[in-house]
């Protein structure tokens, strides 16, 4: 279930530090360490699934569980005026940490460009 070199995998085990904002057994978000918005949340699944493009049919459920969180999690941190909810997948996107993630960013005024 862990991949003992994944960042975010130790951070689910609590052997990195977090600053949490949401958990319960399958998912857990917390505070981006470098954030790029007044708020930026990491959710992730606690069962490591390297990308969005390793979501297949039996693992899927997860990505719907995410997303009917990411709304409480939104509402919690008082994004009442809108959020931007991304997945960088691979190396064009430049996706960092290979533990599949959805950057919730708000807060502000986001920008028009996505690319
Ligand atoms: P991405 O570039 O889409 O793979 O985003 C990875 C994000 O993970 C990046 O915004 C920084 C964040 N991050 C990396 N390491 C840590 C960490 O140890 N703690 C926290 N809170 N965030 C981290």
């Amino acid at each position: 279930m862990f991949i003992t070199d994944c960042i975010f995998c130790k951070i689910i085990k609590g052997e990195i530090p977090s600053k949490k904002a949401y958990e319960d057994d399958k998912i857990l978000a917390f505070y981006d360490i470098n954030p790029q918005a007044p708020v930026h949340v990491l959710v992730i699944p606690k069962a490591h699934i390297p990308s969005v493009d390793a979501i297949n049919e039996e693992n899927c459920g997860i990505v719907s569980h995410i997303f009917t969180k990411i709304p409480q999690i939104a509402k919690e941190n008082k994004l009442d005026g809108g959020y931007r909810v991304i997945s960088n997948c691979g190396d064009n996107a430049c996706q960092s940490v290979k533990h599949l993630h959805f950057h919730i960013l708000g807060g502000k005024q986001l920008s028009e460009n996505m690319a």
